[in-house]
């Protein structure tokens, strides 16, 4: 995992901003700056070290920016990919990506917004609720919430049940109107629409159901769990120096 960054010293941190060192490791750790450079650092220290040079915009991305706290896209064939839903479950299961577009699709258009402030409006994205994939699975009363994995092997996220069990929270294969590319965490991401675009993990690859919740990857450095768009990560403290 790649995660040297290098960071500008900034504006001081806000009152509900932990900053994890470690998230920056190795060089020049800059206490003074905001979470959302650290977001920022990683990118640019994957950029510089991705060969296919891609840079903050996307190309053709419509104002998409990559993500990736691994340091390259890692890749699965449509016929490769498999989804893993396990965990405090009665019938784990291994889903192809086959298997997911024979279930029931939802389709969902709404703006997609990084903490980082970019913002995407009306973006579609298409796939199954994970609400139906913990269904069939059968959650076992213990289950509370459920971890995220993904198979660039570094990220996780996570979710309370009933967050999980919304009608805006899917398991994507489509984005606007086209398979999920490489770059936007295909062949299959999750899609949390009411939430920052953290929680939405690309490359998934393992739903598992858990007694609470696992703080994912940024959580770990001091981003909100609880990522409502504009109620969380300081979103709601009354003028903030954002
Ligand atoms: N596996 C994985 N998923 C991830 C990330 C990541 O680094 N790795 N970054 C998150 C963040 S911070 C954002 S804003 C979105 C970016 O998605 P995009 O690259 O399709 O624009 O992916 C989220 N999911
Ligand atoms: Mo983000």
């Amino acid at each position: 995992m790649q995660r040297r960054g290098r960071v500008d010293a900034g504006t001081p941190v806000g009152r509900r901003v932990v900053l994890g060192v470690l998230a920056l490791g190795g060089a020049g750790v800059a206490f003074g700056a905001r979470i959302q450079n650290g977001l920022d650092s990683v990118l640019a220290t994957v950029n510089s070290k991705d060969p296919t040079g891609l840079t903050g915009l996307l190309p053709g991305g419509g104002g998409f920016r990559f993500y990736s706290v691994a340091s390259s896209i890692p890749h699965r064939s449509d016929t490769d990919y498999r989804l893993t839903v396990d965990g405090l479950v009665d019938r784990p299961a291994t889903y192809t990506l086959a298997d997911l577009k024979a279930m029931q699709q939802t389709r969902l258009v709404k703006d997609v917004q990084c903490v980082t402030g970019w913002r995407v409006p009306n973006t579609e994205f298409s796939g199954v609720l994970v609400r139906d994939l913990l269904k069939q699975a059968g959650v076992q009363p213990k289950g509370k919430a459920i971890k995220l994995t993904c198979f660039d092997g570094v990220y996780t996220e996570s979710l309370t049940l009933d967050e999980a069990n919304r009608d805006d929270v899917i398991v994507a294969h489509e984005m606007n109107g086209a398979p999920v590319t490489s770059a936007h965490g295909g062949p299959v991401r999750l899609y949390v629409a009411p939430m920052y675009f953290y929680k939405s993990a690309k490359w998934l690859s393992g739903i598992t159901v858990t007694e609470q919740v696992e703080p994912g990857y940024w959580e770990q450095y001091g981003y909100d769990v609880e990522a409502w768009v504009g109620r969380s990560n300081g979103r709601d403290d009354a003028p903030t120096s954002n």
